[in-house]
């Protein structure tokens, strides 16, 4: 398979990054016809510049990707720059998950530089300025594809979406109280139901579906290619979000590009349920009188826990697991097209996304 050479990987990428000055350039014109000054635009550029390129762009590819699957054949320019657009708009949308999310867990760094909020004359502006990255979405959705028949579909699955990621970020921050330690509120259910909202609808979900609708994907109540979707999509996310808990605390911030925080912060994360669950009454009572704090002796005590504890092995063997649960998912979509004609919901598109994630280190 071509796009497997790390060249043709490589090209597929800068083709997917040049078109994002184009987007952004549209973006600051939008201040300009509303008359803005050149201090608002060149913030607003910034805004763009500094959060939105320099991540994976698992997310925004995995459009591109999943659209050229679905079609089955490479897309015409006009296509590609639409499949690209609807992939910068999930990247949009990450870019304001993340800063605004960097400044709830207070975090330091994010893809190997500092978080925005951080930025000496950024600092609160950084609420607006996450407001100004999602708004984008819904402008550039306007601009693009205003004529088209899925429009309606494309809006109302960003606000829903957001709806859900928002709803997993409360959840997230309430089970996670600053300065109030009550691990036995925390329980693997829970984590899945946070993992789920915050991470899985928009980062795996949101991709493929826009890339349905783009393709005249119909459903039906009979049939319903988008639930299909979502239920091995969703198991994904949570594997994937399984994959972040655990690279916070073993992940080097130079591989990961930012420094964990989720001991510190109290979080419900994969790691410590899965201590809980190993414990014995005295180690648990080592993780209820460091975990949480925020010191750094506390943290590193947590660490060594978890070592001890085989937290290590634990992931491993939970890797290998959801690998096996999820390739089993899709083996139940049939193997060959059954309309003839009709674009339909292809494996590909999600052992592309498997192979993606899998064994990640970052
Ligand atoms: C990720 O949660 C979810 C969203 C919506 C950003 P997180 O705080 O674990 O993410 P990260 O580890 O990247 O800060
Ligand atoms: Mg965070
Ligand atoms: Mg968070
Ligand atoms: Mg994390």
């Amino acid at each position: 398979m071509a796009s497997s050479q790390p060249n043709a990987k490589a090209l597929k990428r800068q083709k997917f990054e040049a078109v994002f000055p184009v987007i952004r350039d549209e973006l600051v014109e939008h201040l300009t016809s509303q008359g803005m000054p050149l201090d608002a635009k060149e913030w607003y550029k910034k805004n763009l510049d500094y959060n939105v390129p320099g991540g994976k762009l698992n997310r925004g590819m995995s459009v591109v990707d999943t659209v050229e699957i679905l079609k089955g054949r490479t897309l015409t320019e006009d296509e590609y720059f639409k499949a690209a657009i609807l992939g910068w708009c999930v990247e949009f949308l990450q870019a304001f998950f993340l800063v605004s999310d960097d400044m709830m867990d207070q975090s330091i760094t994010r893809r190997g530089q500092p978080c925005y909020y951080r930025l000496e004359r950024v600092n609160y502006i950084a609420i607006n300025d996450s407001f100004m990255l999602e708004a984008a979405i819904f402008y550039l959705i306007k601009a693009h594809f205003r004529g088209q028949p899925y429009y309606v579909h494309l809006v109302e699955i960003f606000h829903e979406t957001t709806f859900q990621t928002e709803i997993g970020q409360m959840i997230d921050l309430i089970t996670a109280p600053e300065g109030h330690v009550d691990l036995s509120k925390f329980s693997l259910e829970k984590h899945r139901l946070i993992v789920i909202h915050k991470t899985a609808y928009y980062s795996f979900y949101l991709p493929v579906a826009l890339a349905m609708y783009m393709c005249g994907i119909a459903h039906t109540a009979e049939d319903d290619p988008y639930a299909l979707a979502q239920s091995i999509l969703i198991p994904l996310g949570e594997y994937f979000q399984v994959q972040d808990d655990f690279l916070d605390f073993a992940g080097t911030p130079e591989q990961i590009g930012k420094i964990g925080t989720d001991i510190i912060d109290n979080k419900c994360s994969w790691c410590v349920n899965t201590a809980l669950a190993l414990a014995t009454p005295e180690q648990r009572k080592l993780l209820d009188e460091n975990y949480g704090r925020k010191d750094a002796a506390c943290e590193a005590r947590i660490k060594a826990l978890y070592e001890e504890l085989g937290v290590r092995r634990r992931y491993a063997d939970y890797e290998e697991d959801s690998y096996t649960r999820i390739m089993s998912l899709v083996e139940k979509i049939p193997e060959t097209d059954a309309r003839d004609g009709q674009v339909t919901l292809k494996r590909e598109v999600f052992e592309a996304f498997l192979g993606k994630i899998y064994k990640r280190q970052k």
